[in-house]
């Protein structure tokens, strides 16, 4: 177990939060690994370089709720991209989507081999509940991220998203379908991600709803955009291969309602998260200045 020193944090902006993100990550990630290859596989993928996305989400809430950061708080709220990580490591393997770029660099099983990167994603799953549980934060908020997070990632969430992909490929799914999966598989974890801010502070009920409609919504957005990226983006924008999507006939935005649509509909979340960040303005008479950092990520 790490006894951190308890010092205050103030962060305001995104790259500033990433900064810290990384840094409580390449500190703390060693400590709990008790062998040299699965910590360097482990350690391989985590410090790649990832945007952060889902802890920054946890922290920009938590901070937006008026809350000052502590060292407890962000190894909680870090637990989430240790997982997310996992999800990448395993995602990329022969056996599902068998891609070998990943955060700008050869996959984990590229460098490891599929073993190990098995490995390495499945103790970064379970060390992402250890951090939630290994820290001095009160058991009731504990235990309420370790019931939303195992929903959100497990069979009733990402791998439930994940194995509708799977079973997808070959057929042609409707938009709704597409958008169940899509929640399931990427949304999940983000709306876990902006909802453990909430839990962190002690949010009130209709603030946690107001979390978990920002949440939906910011899923959707990025997973569009996701999919926009992959016809428009390029390897170095990303950091993975591009027009893999197409190449091999995978449900998408673009596909199903073409890349016109697409964008409206980007568009038009983007337009639901600004309106839902003003209610959460105007329930909690906070700042959540920071959300149009992450609201900026969608602009094409
Ligand atoms: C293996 C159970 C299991 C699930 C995998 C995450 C996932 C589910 C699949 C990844 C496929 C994919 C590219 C989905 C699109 C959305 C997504 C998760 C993109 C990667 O997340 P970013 O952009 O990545 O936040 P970084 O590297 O910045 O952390």
């Amino acid at each position: 177990m790490i006894q951190h020193k308890k010092r205050t944090i103030i962060i305001s902006n995104l790259s500033a939060l990433q900064i810290e993100i990384n840094h409580f990550l390449a500190g703390n990630i060693a400590a709990d690994t008790a062998q040299p290859v699965l910590n360097a596989a482990m350690q391989y993928s985590l410090l790649a370089g990832g945007k952060r996305l889902r802890p920054a989400l946890t922290l920009a809430t938590y901070q937006s709720l008026g809350q000052t950061l502590d060292p407890d708080v962000l190894k909680a709220s870090c637990a989430v991209e240790l997982l997310h990580t996992y999800s990448l490591i395993h995602d990329d393997l022969p056996a599902m989507d068998n891609d070998d770029l990943r955060r700008g660099k050869p996959t984990n099983h590229k460098k490891f081999g599929a073993g190990i990167a098995t490995l390495a994603g499945d103790g970064l799953l379970t060390l992402a509940f250890q951090w939630l549980v290994d820290n001095q934060l009160p058991a009731t908020t504990t235990n309420q991220l370790v019931a939303k997070l195992a929903v959100a990632a497990g069979p009733a969430g990402m791998v439930a998203g994940q194995t509708s992909d799977i079973e997808g490929e070959h057929q042609h799914l409707t938009l709704s379908q597409l958008q169940l999966l899509h929640s399931q598989k990427t949304g999940a974890l983000i709306e876990y991600a902006i909802c453990a801010g909430g839990i962190l502070a002690h949010a009130q009920p209709e603030v946690m709803s107001l979390l978990s409609s920002f949440g939906k919504s910011f899923g959707l957005a990025f997973q569009i955009y996701d999919d926009l990226m992959d016809v428009v983006g390029s390897v170095e924008q990303m950091g993975k291969q591009v027009h893999k999507d197409h190449d091999e006939h995978k449900n998408t935005y673009p596909e199903l309602i073409g890349i016109d649509e697409t964008k409206a509909v980007l568009l038009d979340t983007v337009v639901q998260l600004k309106a839902i960040k003003a209610q959460l303005e105007q329930s909690t008479h906070q700042s959540f200045q920071v959300y149009d950092e992450f609201i900026a990520y969608f602009d094409l």
